[in-house]
């Protein structure tokens, strides 16, 4: 107790009547800069004790303790330290209208809008109003509850391309799912004491004793929930949510909307991108970076088994890239995570073996169906349970096949050690974060927007990340299924001015000697107007597609090689995809048709947004691109 007495200054012991009890003594083992941050915290947050997490198996198997004997959750006896969580069904996703950028100046977060309009590109909070919501919020907010110190490593420990964080929470829950996305432990620690470190500050909001009773036994305070971040300050304080993105502060808060103006400010990328490594039956690779909004198919195409013999897809990330131009002119990219929190519902042996493979063991789930031999369930999973096997829905009501409401929470996930992922690339830690040959981007396009295409250029490239939009999904609040900008996959998470990214990205460009990736965007949404069932059968088979991008990056660019050029962009010319053993008949004229009516729509669609929403901040060059589309869709044939 004495080490950790002497590391908190007499003020911070204290507090709160009782004080604060050390319960790790390794606090003082902590460099100063850390522990003045949890002396800090430990003073608003009053907390009723401390532990420091090294990540240690004894120290985890210790949290899941608490959490199941605070019913947190359930041990799923079919598996292997696997686990379920079911939260209070007010906490069940991102929650974008409570996350806020706190800058010194608006214009620095958002870019300007049209007179009268909303930003759609994030929120933005003063100062003084952050100062406010704060102060009715954090003060006293952990009392009756153990403050967790969580030092981490968003990428390989030790890659140049890694940075460190701190997280302080007082959710058990968080704790465990942290041990699993990201890297704690001793190198960690040795690590923290020479670097900077981001501040990353978590409550649920709950402070004991109870003023209302849980909702299945899960602590949060939704009405009040904030996830406000001071990209400056390299800061992040949320409130009130244990969900997901809301509380897993490395994840989005970190590595996309704090990292990305750190990327800004040092010259490298941070995006909401997958990263495969593709190998053809010769034995060539080539690595590749995806962006798709939330739920649009990441985690599916990261781990996918390709269709098409011979071919190979491996994973070295699923959600997040740090990408950054070696000396070489070569784009290098880390997966900053060490574990997969993926969507549950639509998983299966058949579209997602290797996910299926992953979570057999050291996996917790979140607001999955549960069936009453210890396993798991959810929309899509393609079992049927054994006889007499019974089944519980997420709520925790008794549930049967055929019932009218959804058994798993359409935004229920897994949360799993990347390491048990059967396709992990050889590359997967590499410090130095492997080469992008080619980068994709893509969304729900349920109509007009065809299966692939190759963008003319960077500049057209960065244009079509722009032009980005995709059906809504449950990742986050939004009712229903409508068509939503979502420019770079990015909307919900830009750390800074959507105007200054577009030049951020552009400026990539301007260095002489790089070897800049091959730009594309990729539909498998399109759907059948007759049926309204999906054109493309997806998964596996949109290797298809990976062959069609792989051959593109060998061939000169801006050359037709195996392409056709189109008003959107370059498409795979007549015969050059390889459809050999589809096993069903794909409609490819209504997957790549271009209806002008539709085309004519989308431009002036894609214009009033960038019109109303970037304004004057818009660079040139991405609205000469948008020229060159509006004229190009204006030449189209019928
Ligand atoms: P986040 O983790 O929220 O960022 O989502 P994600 O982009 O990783 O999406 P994920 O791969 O988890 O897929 C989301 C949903 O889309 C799941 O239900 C998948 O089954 C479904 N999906 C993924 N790929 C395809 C595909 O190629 N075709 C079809 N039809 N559905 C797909
Ligand atoms: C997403 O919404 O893009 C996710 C889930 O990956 S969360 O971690 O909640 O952000
Ligand atoms: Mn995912």
């Amino acid at each position: 107790m004495s080490a950790c007495l002497s590391a908190l200054s007499r003020r911070h012991w204290a507090l709160g009547g009782g004080g604060v009890r050390c319960l790790s003594l390794s606090l003082s083992s902590l460099p100063r800069s850390v522990q003045e941050y949890v002396g800090g915290a430990v003073e608003m947050c009053r907390p009723a004790g401390i532990s420091v997490m090294t990540g240690k198996p004894e120290e985890t198997a210790e949290i899941l303790g608490v959490l199941e004997r605070d019913g947190v959750i359930r041990r799923l006896r079919k598996y292997n330290n696997c686990w379920l969580a079911r939260t209070d069904p007010k906490d069940v996703a991102r929650v974008e209208s409570k996350t806020v950028m706190v800058t010194p100046q608006q214009r620095d977060a958002l870019p300007p809008t049209a007179a009268g309009a909303k930003s759609q590109l994030g929120n933005w909070m003063s100062e003084s109003e952050f100062a406010k919501a704060r102060a009715e919020r954090f003060p006293g907010c952990m009392a009756g509850r153990k403050m967790y110190v969580i030092p981490f490593s968003m990428g390989p420990v030790g890659s140049p391309l890694a940075k460190l964080g701190v997280q302080l929470t007082d959710s058990p829950y968080v704790v465990a799912s942290m041990g699993i996305m990201t890297r704690m432990g001793p190198e960690v620690m040795e690590r923290l004491a020479d670097g900077d470190f981001v501040r990353c500050l978590h409550s649920v909001g709950r402070p004991l004793p109870l003023k209302a009773p849980l909702v299945s036994s899960w602590p949060c305070d939704p009405a009040r929930t904030l996830v406000a971040h001071l990209p400056s300050a390299r800061q992040i304080e949320s409130y009130g949510s244990g969900y997901g993105g809301n509380s897993l502060l490395g994840k989005k808060c970190f590595a996309l909307r704090i990292a990305s103006t750190i990327a800004r400010d040092e010259g490298w990328l941070a995006e909401h991108m997958l990263i495969l490594g593709l190998t053809s039956p010769a034995g060539e690779k080539r690595y590749v970076a995806a962006a798709f909004p939330s739920a649009c198919g990441k985690t599916n195409l990261a781990m996918m088994q390709p269709a098409l013999p011979g071919w190979k897809v491996e994973c070295v990330g699923d959600d997040i890239a740090w990408m950054k131009f070696d000396s070489q002119g070569r784009l290098r990219a880390i997966n900053p995570e060490n574990g997969f929190f993926g969507v549950a519902p639509g998983t299966s042996m058949k579209t997602n073996p290797n996910a299926m493979a992953t979570i057999q063991s050291n996996t917790i789930f979140t607001n999955v169906g549960e069936t009453s031999d210890g396993g798991v369930w959810w929309e899509g999973i393609d079992q049927i349970p054994a006889p007499g096997v019974t089944l519980t829905d997420w709520l925790g009501q008794p549930w049967k096949l055929g019932d009218s409401r959804l058994c798993a929470h359409p935004n229920s996930r897994f949360c799993a050690p990347a390491a048990q992922c059967p396709s992990m690339d050889p590359q997967w830690e590499s410090p130095e974060g492997v080469p992008i040959d080619a980068i994709i981007f893509g969304g729900r396009r349920p109509e007009g927007v065809p299966l692939v295409y190759e963008s003319f250029s960077w500049r057209h490239g960065v244009f079509v990340g722009a032009a980005m939009r995709s059906e809504s999904t449950a990742a986050a609040e939004h009712k229903g299924k409508v068509i939503m900008h979502d420019p770079f996959a990015m909307r919900p998470f830009f750390g800074y001015n959507f105007g200054h990214y577009l030049s951020h990205w552009l400026s990539m460009a301007a260095t002489p000697g790089r070897r800049l990736p091959r730009i594309f965007h990729v539909n498998w949404f399109r759907r059948d107007t007759a049926t309204g069932g999906f054109l493309w059968p997806g998964f596996g088979e949109n290797a298809r597609v990976l062959k069609w991008i792989f051959q593109r990056c060998g061939e000169q660019e801006g050359s037709a090689g195996g392409a056709a050029s189109s008003a959107v962009g370059w498409l795979p010319a007549e015969g050059a995809l390889d459809l050999s053993g589809l096993p069903q008949p794909v409609d490819m004229a209504a997957l790549f048709s271009l209806p002008r009516g539709f085309w004519e729509k989308e431009a002036a669609e894609v214009r009033q947004y960038l019109t109303q929403q970037v304004g004057e901040d818009l660079p040139g060059p991405v609205e000469e691109e948008l020229r060159g589309l509006e004229e190009r869709v204006k030449a189209m044939r019928d």
